[in-house]
């Protein structure tokens, strides 16, 4: 997609670095006068970029605000199609309702909805999902991969790894994975995903992919206290920048579902099970079924999870809470 001509102006400010951009050279680049330029300004300024403008020397960039709006997500992403396409909203009920709308009434793969604040975020079988106005990163990811739905639980595990990298790559903090949709650091949760799909009974029409990070959440409600954790706090209360983190994870998940598309499962598989902290441990998994015990032993091709019991039966299970008993 096209960078808009204020999004080019911020490309160009961006890319010096701090260093001055005359006025003439930017208008020069954008075919734009200068009073467009200094109405571009102003806006950004609102925005809360803190820009300076001298005589003579033209316009530095000081600071960028930590906002994830839509232009500051898409200058200096570098992917094809997932993320060229951002809805944004200050705050909405959740980012999965509206990506499901966008979904159905046809919106190109790799749109993205992106949200400052979510009302009734929501996690899988109807729980909550806790997402405070400015300090996280609430995403739904629409995508329209050409396989049967029975796979879709493997793009789970293909967007855990591709968060975990992102977050690897902009942070420089490692995760680990419980399946199926939990990323911890320190053995608390981190990020969640939920996958949903719009499908036919043999061909996906679309899979909407949640991503919740808790990025630079500083506290928790009583009840998450124990088992919730943000970047910042594993950072030593670090502010992180949301933006370049969504556009490495945003890379990253390009780059992976190209290779899965080509490739198919096994490289996603190899790279989810290095991250795995749930396999080869005695666990107890809850399932809507009721909950039992046993040891993980690995995951399957579709990315079921395979669990064997005392008596040495084996489990396939598709879906469930994991609690690690022991090490093993
Ligand atoms: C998940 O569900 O982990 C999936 C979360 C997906 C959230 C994203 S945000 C963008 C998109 N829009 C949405 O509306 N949703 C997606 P589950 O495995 O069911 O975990 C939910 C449980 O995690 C809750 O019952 C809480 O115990 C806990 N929890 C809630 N908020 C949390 C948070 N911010 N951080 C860590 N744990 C949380």
């Amino acid at each position: 997609m096209q960078l808009s001509m204020k999004e080019q102006m911020l490309h160009i400010l961006l890319e010096h670095n701090g260093e001055y951009v005359s006025g003439q050279k930017i208008s020069e680049q954008l075919g734009c006068s200068r009073t467009a330029i200094w109405k571009h300004i102003s806006e950004l300024r609102k925005e809360g970029y803190e820009l300076e403008a001298m005589q003579r020397r033209g316009y530095r960039i000081i600071q960028q605000p930590n906002n994830i709006r839509s232009h500051n997500i898409h200058v200096g992403l570098k992917t094809e199609f997932v993320g060229q396409n951002i809805v944004y909203h200050e705050s909405v009920s959740s980012t999965q309702t509206i990506a499901h709308q966008l979904a159905h009434e046809g919106a190109e793969e790799g749109t993205l909805v992106a949200a400052d604040e979510q009302g009734k975020g929501k996690g899988r079988l109807g729980r909550d999902w806790h997402s405070p106005k400015g300090t996280g990163v609430w995403m739904s990811l629409i995508l329209r991969p050409k396989i049967p739905p029975q796979q879709a639980p493997q793009l789970t595990l293909l967007a855990a790894v591709a968060v975990v990298k992102g977050i690897k790559e902009a942070v420089g903090l490692d995760c680990e994975i419980k399946w199926p949709n939990d990323i911890l650091i320190h053995g608390k949760k981190v990020v969640g995903i939920l996958t949903e799909l719009q499908a036919e009974a043999d061909r996906i029409q679309s899979v909407i992919i949640g991503i919740g990070i808790n990025v630079n959440v500083k506290e928790f409600p009583e009840e998450l206290q124990n088992k919730a954790t943000s970047l910042l706090i594993e950072k030593s209360g670090k502010e992180i920048n949301r933006a370049a983190l969504m556009q490495r994870i945003l890379e990253q998940t390009e780059r992976i579902y190209k290779q899965y598309l080509k490739e198919g499962f096994p490289i996603i598989k190899l790279l989810w099970e290095s991250y795995a902290v749930s396999l080869g441990k005695e666990i107890k998994a809850t399932t809507i079924n009721g909950s039992f015990e046993g040891y993980a032993k690995g995951i399957t091709e579709e990315g079921v999870l395979l669990i064997e019991d005392k008596e040495g039966e084996i489990h396939q299970i598709y879906s469930a809470d994991i609690e690690i008993s022991s090490q093993t």
